[in-house]
């Protein structure tokens, strides 16, 4: 007797992997993937044009969302995902770039470029994975790790005051600021889509569980536990001063949108001031329309 066909619907999510380099080396239970899912999500409820999408990453766990996902993928140095995503929208800026990383990688060796890409304004969508530690290498001490946190680096817990990401590129001038957590799977998603309707240096923090490196060492459970932990601990405060929103290891995680302004653009500024300085000798550059 004939077998009958069972036909396996695609994953809504598969057409933006690129499969053949499926399984990932995310550990079971780490929030990576599950941000991945919701910017796939974001991707289809924009209906952008990934043909005209760049995403640039730098390095470490986060830093493998580029490697995973099929579109014009860039896998940079440790660091330097910003200055690479900003020689590319300078080139082409048509192209929708998105820089998606750790916080180690945007915040440690690559912070001086992220704070003055925030200050030109430049048209980059920065998403950042942020599991309070350098995942990849061990689970060092970060710049975002909060105080009393066990690291590989910090055996007797972190003493040194970590950065408050919202705060930070607020100051420095970005004009979407939003954070979410790996549980916020539907909020996260809304937020990425409303990022690529902005213009401008558009910031999303994603807090995620690094089971493996984080969670254990605090002895904050697995994965699953680490879910319930930001169900119960997180305040949506849509429009949250960022001063009042930094993180301690136990307390209250405030979420939400806390920017949304707007600001000239480093394209606009850089054509308005060649126009008036040069008037009819400016000529611009064609941008790639790469079809
Ligand atoms: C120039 C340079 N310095 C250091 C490293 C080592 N390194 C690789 S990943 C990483 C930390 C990444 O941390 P984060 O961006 O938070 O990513 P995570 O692994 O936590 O997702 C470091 C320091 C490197 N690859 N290159
Ligand atoms: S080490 Fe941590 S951040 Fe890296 S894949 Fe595993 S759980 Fe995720
Ligand atoms: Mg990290």
């Amino acid at each position: 007797m004939a077998e009958a066909s069972v036909v396996i619907p695609q994953n809504p999510v598969e057409q933006f992997l690129r499969m053949d380099r499926i399984p990932h080396i995310w550990c079971p239970g780490c929030g990576i993937g599950t941000s991945v899912n919701s910017f796939a999500r974001a991707l289809v409820d924009a209906q952008i044009d990934t043909k005209h999408l760049a995403i640039v990453s730098g390095i470490g766990c986060s830093g493998r969302v580029a490697g995973y996902t099929k579109f014009d993928s860039f896998h940079t140095t440790h660091g330097r995902a910003i200055p690479f995503a900003t020689g590319l929208k300078l080139a082409n800026p048509k192209l929708n770039v998105v820089v998606y990383s750790g916080d180690g990688d945007l915040f440690a060796i690559g912070g001086n470029h992220l704070i003055h890409a925030a200050r030109r304004n430049v048209d980059l969508k920065v998403v950042c994975v942020n599991n309070l530690i350098y995942a990849m290498t061990g689970g060092q001490t970060a710049p975002t790790t909060p105080g009393a946190v066990t690291t590989s680096t910090n055996p007797y817990g972190t003493y040194d005051p970590a950065f408050n990401l919202p705060y930070l590129v607020e100051a420095a001038g970005a004009v979407y600021v939003a954070r979410w957590t790996a549980f916020h799977v539907r909020q996260l998603a809304r937020s990425m889509e409303e990022m690529f309707a902005k213009k401008g240096f558009s910031f999303i923090e994603v807090l995620s569980p690094c089971p493996t490196l984080y969670q254990r060492r605090n002895k904050m459970g697995d994965g699953l536990d680490t879910m319930k932990f930001y169900k119960q601990n997180s305040k949506v405060r849509n429009g949250a001063p960022t001063s009042e929103v930094g993180l301690s290891k136990s307390g209250e995680i405030v979420v939400g949108k806390f920017v949304d302004r707007e600001r000239n653009d480093y394209g606009v500024l850089m054509h308005d001031r060649l126009v008036e300085a040069l008037g009819d000798d400016y000529v611009e550059t064609e941008a790639c329309s790469c079809q």
